[in-house]
């Protein structure tokens, strides 16, 4: 696959970017965002065409005469490979190739190599890897051009066809074993999470548009030191950390971030990830409240889109605005008042953390009772599960047995029943 990575060890490569907007659209931001992608990709964008049309050119994206254009400023400002802001089908990819000469890229293709490089656990490089076969596949073709001359004529099967059946051959097994290493891993996921669903520590999970400063989040809330940057999909392994917040036990978990046209094939490896970790409780959906808010909607809208896709629809969410530092007063405000049920923060000064923990407090508050247990000195099993259950615990040992203060999950309070001093048994 190697013909499709952007990514280089030495000179970043210069890329012409190329894109087709609509009547009355405006891709400004989106190309700048592009430049993000290549730049994360280690590549510059160093000129862009764009195309006013409906639909791009089936065969090849852009019309003829943009074509001229392209191959003029790639000339210009010597540019090694184009790069579409749009997912390319095959056939317009090997058109463009070689009407322009250069080697022509795709989003896609931009977003699966940042994956590549970013992908460290074992799950999430089989998941990026079975993203990069389904894309390749329909696109291999050509290693063996010199050969499939041979072929010719009617009926007939070259050499150089069978030499890439025989590679396909060997790709989709690769995909099935890919997808079979993923479902077990993620069966084993699925086991880890029941088990912490079982004890009802509540969940919250991070979701939001690439950037936005969720890993930043969980650090400032969590006390972690999970690696933030300044780097579009700096993240791609869930993270999940313990935090005590006013006496009670949660977990938080940050996972990948979203973009727009997140290519399908990535959603769908990463869905099993994505669905056991998104499938909280309660999602903080975290904006940048720095971005534009039109630029801002779209990424909401893009997140939204991504969270349907795996389910996580009908999950709670609170809106988190963050970044807050970078605006002024009034910006603030007129944001407060805009979004009355979202929590302005900023990760990096501290600002509205406090809010955002007593806004998760709220939302849990329902599902929690204090209780008061006396639990018997004979008793080693029920202490043992009660701190199992990783709520902070109060403990005080009497003649009489060990007297415990704790907030517990509504349905564990049931199950201490029993125990409690505090009001009436079963
Ligand atoms: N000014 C400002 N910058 C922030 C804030 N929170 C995060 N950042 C910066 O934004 C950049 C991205 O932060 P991350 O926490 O890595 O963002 P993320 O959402 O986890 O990004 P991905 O993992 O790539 O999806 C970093 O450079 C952070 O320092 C904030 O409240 N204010
Ligand atoms: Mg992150």
């Amino acid at each position: 696959m190697s013909d499709h990575h952007v990514i280089r060890d030495a000179e970043p490569e210069r890329a012409i970017v190329i894109a087709v907007w609509g009547q009355g659209v405006d891709g400004e931001a989106e190309l700048d965002e592009m430049g993000e992608l290549l730049r994360t990709a280690h590549a510059v964008p160093v000129g862009r065409v764009v195309q006013r049309r409906t639909n791009p050119h089936p065969r090849t994206y852009l019309g003829p005469g943009k074509l001229d254009e392209v191959r003029a400023l790639l000339a210009q400002r010597s540019a090694e490979v184009v790069v579409c802001d749009d997912e390319l089908s095959p056939q317009q990819q090997r058109q463009l190739e070689n009407l322009l000469d250069v080697r022509v890229v795709d989003r896609t293709a931009v977003i699966l190599d940042i994956f590549a490089a970013h992908a460290h656990s074992a799950e999430g490089k089989l998941q990026v890897e079975l993203a990069q076969l389904e894309y390749a596949l329909p696109r291999m073709r050509g290693m063996w051009k010199h050969l499939e001359r041979l072929g010719g004529g009617v009926g007939t099967r070259g050499p150089g066809e069978s030499q890439l059946e025989t590679d396909r051959r060997l790709a989709r097994g690769r995909v099935a074993l890919l997808r079979r290493r993923i479902a077990e891993t993620s069966k084993h996921r699925a086991t880890m999470r029941k088990r912490r669903a079982a004890s009802e520590t509540p969940s919250v999970a991070l979701a939001g548009y690439t950037n936005v400063g969720k890993s930043s989040l969980l650090n400032a809330l969590t006390g972690s030191d999970v690696s933030a940057a300044n780097r579009l999909f700096e993240t791609l392994d869930p993270t999940t950390r313990a935090y005590v917040f006013a006496g009670r036990a949660y977990t938080m978990t940050d996972t990948v971030g979203f973009i727009r046209k997140l290519p399908h094939g990535l959603v769908e490896a990463f869905s099993s990830t994505l669905e056991e970790t998104i499938a909280g409780d309660l999602i903080l959906h975290v904006a940048d409240a720095s971005a534009s808010e039109e630029d801002r909607l779209a990424q909401e809208r893009a997140v939204e889109t991504v969270l349907d896709e795996i389910g996580a629809a009908s999950i709670p969410r609170i809106l988190v605005l963050n970044k807050v530092d970078l605006l002024d007063p009034l910006t603030r405000r007129r944001l407060a008042n805009a979004y009355p049920d979202a929590v302005l923060t900023a990760a990096r000064t501290g600002d509205g953390l406090e809010e955002l923990e007593a806004q998760i407090a709220a939302f849990f508050a329902t599902r929690f009772e204090a209780v008061e247990l006396l639990v018997p000195h004979t008793d080693g099993g029920a202490l043992a599960s009660l701190y199992a259950l990783g709520a902070p615990i109060e403990r005080d040992d009497t003649p009489d047995g060990v007297v415990i203060r704790a907030h517990l999950p509504e349905a564990e309070a049931r199950r201490y029943a029993a125990f409690r001093t505090d009001r009436g048994g079963p």
